[in-house]
């Protein structure tokens, strides 16, 4: 039996485990949550309703971080998610941290509240993200000044930063003086399994409740 992944092509989220799974090549059977079967298994399966979530025999294992975890665990590969040395590994979940709540965190903000209804939205709380966002993107540029990745290889960190930078991006586009994370990004979309991602969440891009820039 191979692990099931329960994810939806356009999730950021679902992207930071898809890219994992597919850098190290590992057998999975893709569960995907547009099919409404799928998604009544997944509702059962995930009471708070939060994708990705890999179910591998009786292990129920939520959270993208901890799924790639895992899965170096159970089914490691050629390209290591995260580095043997203590330290390294230290450093690597540090920078996952710092993606997931400072880019992802700001992003869900700004996207979550265009999709509410005019009347529920939140206008300072999405000021705030947006401030937030800009803090970020100036911290991962001074990262990024003479690196190629964001560790000392391509791993978890870019797992979590393509999808976010990907999205950020399109609602916040990163400021052109900004120049080592604008070619930090454009690195990360170029590889091949962030492209794979990318290619496979486009037919649902209209799906975007704060407009297709059409563009990736
Ligand atoms: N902390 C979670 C966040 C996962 C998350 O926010 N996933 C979003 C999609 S990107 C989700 O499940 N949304 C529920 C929905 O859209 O119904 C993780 O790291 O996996």
């Amino acid at each position: 039996m191979v692990p099931k992944l329960y994810a939806h092509p356009f999730s950021s989220y679902c992207w930071k485990v898809l890219i994992a799974l597919w850098e190290n090549a590992v057998r999975f059977d893709y569960q995907r949550i547009d099919d409404p079967a799928i998604a009544a298994d997944w509702m059962r399966l995930s009471p708070m309703q939060r994708m990705p979530l890999l179910v591998d025999n009786e292990s129920i294992v939520p959270e993208a971080t901890i799924i790639i975890e895992y899965l170096q665990l159970h089914y490691p590969g050629t390209t290591p998610m995260i580095p043997a040395d203590p330290s390294a590994a230290l450093e690597v979940r540090k920078l996952d941290r710092l993606s997931d709540n400072y880019l992802m965190g700001p992003l869900q903000t700004i996207v979550s509240d265009r999709i509410r209804a005019e009347k529920d939205r939140d206008p300072l709380g999405v000021t705030q993200a947006r401030a937030r966002l800009d803090g970020a993107y100036r911290w991962w540029d001074q990262h990024m000044r003479g690196r190629l990745w964001a560790a000392c290889d391509f791993g978890l960190v870019e797992c979590a930063t393509a999808p976010a930078l990907f999205y950020t991006d399109w609602v916040q586009p990163i400021p052109q003086d900004l120049v080592a994370l604008r070619e930090y990004r454009a690195r990360l979309l170029a590889r091949p399994s962030i492209a794979r991602a990318i290619n496979e969440a486009r037919p649902f891009r209209a799906l975007f409740p704060c407009g297709d820039p059409g563009r990736d």
